[in-house]
């Protein structure tokens, strides 16, 4: 067992994480009194008025004003305020919603203040001592964004600087969110506390019927690692000059920014959009009173029909659309957990007090697209570079860093399958910007032949993916050993992209690379009325 596999394995209350000589002690979460806070439910963005959409012509739209902002706020009842970084004054950021065809124009307003709180490793690309040490740029990831208004990760800005993006939201219903993005310290930023859910609705999902209103939770959860003052610790590694570590674990659980918190609900159906914002932390979401739920949605909306689950596997980035059925529980009490550390307790109401709704059958037709609609197929490589004493050192996607030139240029429009070749240790979340995509499936292979000759001997037959899974994606888990195939159409807008890990500190340590989408004559009829609304 490796030191990471370890800690991954290791309980919460693994304290030796933290190698801060000079930091306080890390909190053992025990000391903590549970389900003493409410869960909180961050507000929704408001307009402050409408504007002109990019384009001629172009319609009027909403606009929002979002700052990022350093913030003191209680992590739970009995800690004293902590330091974070956010967008608007909340961790999570207020909720942006909208309805799908529906565009809106966001001005994110880089308020923070100059210098950073986390350890800045200036060893990284695009975080050198000569880099300002504030800055921030915003991704709405899941999100099919012109590439101007993308967030793109060298588009930071300090503070004092802001930039005005606009979200066309020309897709289905979906749980998006917004994270920063910025190039070497986006692990540092996002642990900070800078991300916020971005929902979208349409049509087919209002004639389901599903739960709604104050039955419609949305559940942001992280890891953090606190220490017993209640700030931040992130941890470093032994080398001062190259203070990066391979991976992050918390010693506490956030829901909604907040420890062990609880939530009344009514002995009903719920609905709750779960987001994993950990920067490494895989969820294995399960109830406590072993209760099954019904996962109805992944990354990007809805899935055929509910599937029923007695745990939800959830990656870092990843999205899952739950329902959860109370109305058997009346008067108990049980928790949320990943794996048997808690997240959040629910107190079920002895009645209740409006009626159900019912779990539908049939949500929306996922269409398979066809292997034979690819018109190219991409062979990429996951591969982690170790130093003498087999610590990390990076991580690498097709084995090139990112300031090579670009390697993948789909054309707009056409459907390539993009085959992921894990020889690695670690599961690796695979994300990619501005499309959505199909699993195909996952099949071992062996490592070592093809490190050594460059060819894949599979060892086991291809595996589908769950059904769970099997709706549209728009970040895979690339599992360790295993070649992962996805299908993707490259629809939307051409221009720049990027594609990446989701584990943070990979993605800030080169596991991260542009991408092209090419267009045709077509491709620039619909991509034309998408410049940049300016800063
Ligand atoms: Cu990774």
């Amino acid at each position: 067992m490796n030191r990471r596999t370890f800690v991954r394995n290791a309980s919460l209350l693994a304290l030796s994480l933290s190698r801060r000589l000079n930091a306080a002690p890390a909190l053992n979460p025990d000391s903590l009194t549970k389900f003493v806070d409410p869960l909180p439910i961050p507000e929704a963005a408001r307009p402050f008025g409408t504007r002109p959409a990019p384009g001629k012509s172009a319609p009027k739209v909403p606009v929002y004003r979002v700052a990022m902002r350093e913030i003191r706020t209680k992590l739970h009842r009995d800690l004293p305020e902590t330091r974070l970084w956010c967008y608007g004054g909340s961790v999570p950021g207020p909720t942006l919603e909208t309805r799908s065809g529906q565009g809106l124009l966001v001005e994110w307003a880089n308020e923070l203040p100059a210098k950073h709180f986390l350890p800045i490793d200036h060893s990284l690309h695009g975080a050198e001592a000569d880099q300002p040490e504030s800055r921030g740029v915003v991704h709405v990831h899941g999100a099919r964004t012109p590439p101007e208004s993308d967030g793109y990760p060298e588009d930071w800005y300090v503070p004092g600087k802001s930039r005005t993006y606009f979200y066309p939201n020309r897709q289905d219903a979906a749980i998006l969110w917004y994270h920063d993005h910025a190039m070497g310290i986006n692990r540092l930023n996002i642990y900070a506390g800078m991300f916020g859910l971005f929902l979208i609705r349409d049509e087919t999902e209002d004639q389901l019927g599903l739960p709604g209103g104050k039955f419609e939770i949305p559940l942001v959860i992280c890891d953090r690692l606190l220490r017993q003052d209640g700030q931040l610790d992130y941890p470093v590694s032994d080398d001062p000059k190259k203070p990066w570590v391979p991976e992050v674990f918390g010693n506490v659980m956030l829901a909604n920014g907040k420890a062990f918190p609880f939530l009344d609900v009514e002995p009903r159906l719920y609905r709750f959009r779960v987001l994993n914002a950990s920067n490494g932390r895989f969820l294995h979401l399960n109830l406590s009173n072993e209760q099954k739920f019904h996962q109805i949605g992944t990354d990007q909306g809805l899935l055929p029909a509910p599937v029923e689950l007695e745990r939800s596997l959830l990656a870092p980035g990843e999205r899952a659309d739950l329902l959860i059925d109370f109305s058997r529980s009346a008067g108990e009490r049980f928790v949320l957990r990943t794996d048997y550390f808690d997240i959040l307790q629910f107190r079920v109401a002895g009645a209740a007090a409006s009626a159900s709704v019912p779990l539908p059958a049939a949500l929306r037709p996922v269409p398979k697209t066809p292997e034979s609609a690819a018109v190219k197929t991409r062979t990429l490589t996951i591969i982690e570079n170790k130093s003498m004493k087999g610590e990390s050192m990076s991580m690498l996607l097709n084995n090139t860093p990112w300031h090579m030139p670009v390697t993948e240029n789909p054309k707009l429009g056409s459907t390539e399958i993009w085959t992921f070749i894990n020889t690695t240790d670690d599961s690796h979340p695979i994300h990619l910007h501005l499309v959505r995509f199909q699993i195909l499936d996952r099949r071992r292979f062996e490592p070592f032949i093809y490190q050594s000759r460059g060819e894949i001997l599979y060892t086991d037959p291809a595996i589908p993916p769950a059904p769970e899974e099997a709706g549209w994606k728009d970040t895979v888990r690339a599992d360790p050993g295993m070649v992962t195939r996805i299908i993707v159409k490259f629809e939307g807008y051409a221009g720049r992209y990027v594609w990446h890990c989701h584990i943070l500190e990979h993605e800030d340590n080169e596991m991260m690379r542009p991408y092209d989408v090419v267009a045709d004559s077509a491709g620039l009829i619909e991509s034309k009325d998408q410049q940049n609304v300016g800063a």
